[in-house]
């Protein structure tokens, strides 16, 4: 058997362009069988296969004759959305092999298929204090004009010089009117040694800037800190936060027992905003991270008016499997002018999928799914309610 047929090196390239053409022509299909709150595309919408074939290969045949991949992706998830000009555009987390993440701009005009990366990746400027990983990027359209993209800087932990995992985790901030040129600002400074999943609310509180964080004690244990916390900048070119609320608390036996964290920026309905969020525990096979929501109130941001019990989307199938399994994760979702909501989630760190659905079905959810009652007992109440408001209206006995 030839296991490397000879083939011209120009053939090689043509065909794996062609792969990909034809994979991004392929277009996506909505799952049958749901459960009404939302329906899950069943293809992945980008995976390591959707980034352009020259930003992994060198295609000179002269210097790379026998068609080697030089720079490989190893996955392509976790990514900030936004709706612009009718284009549904996500800031995707790209991984190289090499483990370091950085941004990249893909595109779609459907939102649920053929997603095509800008020709760049996101180039981004640095601090005085560079960057060493930087990944999840939520986007805000501000009231103030600019697109904001906050993001996690994670750097080497200079305190505990011989752990090489130690690392401090910080929140970058970058904004941008085209998503090609990006002004740095400084990192977000907060009472907090460690700060990841820091979103920006899209509205003014008071004249001032809103933002979602998470204060957290260790990497990636949040120790006695953690919850959804909420506090105010005077300023976005020197975003400090003085003092933080907790919006959303971990909580004992429930989907966010071990830690949490805001997805996107929330969207405003007129019943109020709605969050996304993630919810983590653990469990003998490793940390379980699921999606669940809530809706805070118009005029307070920080204070929860619905919390709908249990998780809302939870890896399942293909899913469960990547390189950190059992993980589902959002920090993006788009909203079109005909009120449908595309829910841009990231499975087991690997891939990115979506989910689509309504306005009127979220809010629905949100205001009609009862809240997690916190005891098996109250539970099986809870549900015994719903079975005989069921049969009183069939006219079971
Ligand atoms: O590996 C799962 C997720 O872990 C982190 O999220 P959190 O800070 O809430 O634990 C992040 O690194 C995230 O990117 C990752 O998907």
């Amino acid at each position: 058997m030839v296991f490397f047929p000879s083939v011209a090196a120009d053939d090689r390239f043509n065909d794996l362009i062609g792969q990909q053409r034809d994979l991004l022509a392929k277009p996506n299909i909505v799952e049958e069988n749901h459960n009404g709150i939302y329906r899950r595309c069943l293809n992945p919408v980008i995976t390591p296969d959707h980034v352009p074939v020259d930003w992994r290969y060198d295609l000179s045949p002269q210097s790379n004759p026998l068609g080697l991949e030089r720079l490989g992706i190893n996955a392509t998830f976790n990514a900030g959305a936004i709706y612009i000009d009718g284009g549904y555009r996500v800031v995707v987390r790209v991984e190289g092999h090499d483990r370091k993440s950085f941004f990249a701009v893909a595109e779609s005009a459907t939102g649920v298929d053929g997603f095509e990366f800008w020709d760049y990746p996101v180039v981004l400027p640095q601090t005085d204090e560079p960057d060493t990983n930087v990944y999840d990027m939520r986007l805000t359209l501000h009231e103030d004009g600019y697109i904001y993209g906050l993001f996690c800087t994670e750097r080497k932990d200079m305190s505990q010089p011989h752990d090489l995992s130690a690392a401090v985790a910080q929140c970058g901030i970058v904004r941008t009117h085209d998503m090609k040129t990006w002004e740095r600002l400084p990192d977000l400074v907060t009472r907090s040694g460690q700060q990841r999943n820091v979103v920006l609310h899209p509205e003014f509180i008071d004249g001032k800037y809103g933002l979602y964080t998470r204060p957290q004690d260790g990497f990636i244990s949040v120790g006695a800190g953690g919850g959804i916390g909420w506090g105010l900048s005077t300023d976005m070119t020197r975003a400090v936060i003085e003092h933080e609320v907790i919006v959303d608390n971990k909580a004992y036996h429930t989907i966010k027992e071990l830690k949490n964290g805001q997805g996107p920026a929330p969207i405003k309905t007129p019943e109020g905003w709605l969050h996304l969020a993630h919810g983590v525990r653990n469990t003998a096979a490793g940390l379980r991270y699921v999606l669940y929501m809530f809706m805070t109130d118009l005029n307070e941001p920080w204070r929860v008016t619905h919390a709908p019990g249990g998780h809302f989307i939870a890896p399942q199938g293909a899913e469960r499997v990547g390189d950190v399994s059992n993980v589902v994760f959002s920090n993006g979702w788009i909203v079109n002018e005909s009120s449908e909501v595309f829910i841009y989630y990231a499975s087991s760190d690997t891939r990115l999928h979506v989910a689509v659905s309504t306005i009127e079905r979220l809010v629905d959810y949100c205001l009609n799914t009862p809240e997690d009652p916190l005891t098996s007992a109250a539970c099986v109440a809870q549900r015994v309610q719903l079975i005989e408001r069921n049969r009183t209206r069939s006219g079971a006995k």
